[in-house]
């Protein structure tokens, strides 16, 4: 029996990364005076590492950047990613990323069945509000239960800890839940807290590794955008909580 659905934010509710993450960072390096900037590929090579803050300090280790040197390193890349938050949640509120095909229906489907509803991300909590409030109005964030983000656990993805947090908080087992994932590093996670994971992949990450699987979909999909099944012997034209329970 499913008594909750675990949902990553980034790549899985909503496509945020090229055209939202990756557009507020550019934005914060401008309004710092830095000559930074990361074009679409760039990008998708430093989504291997989760976390803004260390993303940023990633990418000046890789690219041997010379404000490695900078005694107020820290601070830097920490008021750099305030402003980076700052310049997404206004992205969001000027032109809302809308949620991924199929998502909205899901997560009415749960909660009409009585399934709770959670989120595990290792983006920054403002992030989460922000999309949510725009994307399906400000009383769905009463929806989720709990809301599991950014620094709330020392270690982000693909360490466990955020899925971990999230079964202690809604006093679940982790075998009573199904985590909804769309990259390796997510799958990392919720299979490192023994979840059941369904993986809708993106751009992005449509050739990571996603061994462990309970399936893998292109997006849940609707009747007029129908799955395509990557990884399971699965008969239906989209994703609905019947057939996940049925696969449970
Ligand atoms: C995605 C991430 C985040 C975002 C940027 O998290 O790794 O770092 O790219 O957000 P998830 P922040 O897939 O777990 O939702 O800059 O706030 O970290
Ligand atoms: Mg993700």
């Amino acid at each position: 029996m499913v008594k909750a659905f675990i949902f990553d934010v980034d790549g899985t509710l909503a496509d945020t990364e090229r055209d939202g993450h990756r557009v507020a960072f550019n934005l914060a390096f401008e309004q710092f005076g830095l000559d930074w900037h990361w074009d679409e590929e760039t990008y998708g090579a430093l989504l291997a590492v989760t976390g803004g803050k260390e993303r940023i300090q990633h990418y000046i280790n890789t690219y041997n950047k010379p404000e490695k040197n900078r005694p107020d390193l820290e601070d830097l890349i920490k008021s750099l990613h305030a402003k980076k938050t700052e310049n997404y949640v206004a992205l969001l509120a000027n032109n809302a990323i809308p949620l991924r095909t199929g998502v909205k229906r899901i997560l009415s489907e749960a909660r009409e069945a009585g399934i709770r509803l959670a989120i595990a991300t290792t983006t920054t909590p403002q992030n989460v509000t922000a999309l949510l409030e725009n994307a399906l109005g400000k009383e769905s964030l009463d929806w989720f239960e709990v809301i599991g983000a950014g620094d709330i656990v020392p270690k982000k993805k693909p360490a466990p800890d955020i899925y971990d947090y999230v079964l202690d908080a809604l006093d679940l087992k982790a075998e009573d839940c199904i985590a909804f994932e769309d990259s390796k590093n997510g799958i990392l996670s919720s299979l490192g807290a023994d979840l059941k994971t369904i993986i809708t992949y993106n751009g992005y990450t449509r050739d990571d590794d996603f061994t462990g699987a309970l399936m893998v979909l292109d997006q849940m999909g609707d009747i007029d955008h129908p799955s395509s099944v990557i990884q399971h012997d699965y008969q239906q034209d989209y994703l609905t909580v019947d057939t996940i329970r049925q696969l449970v």
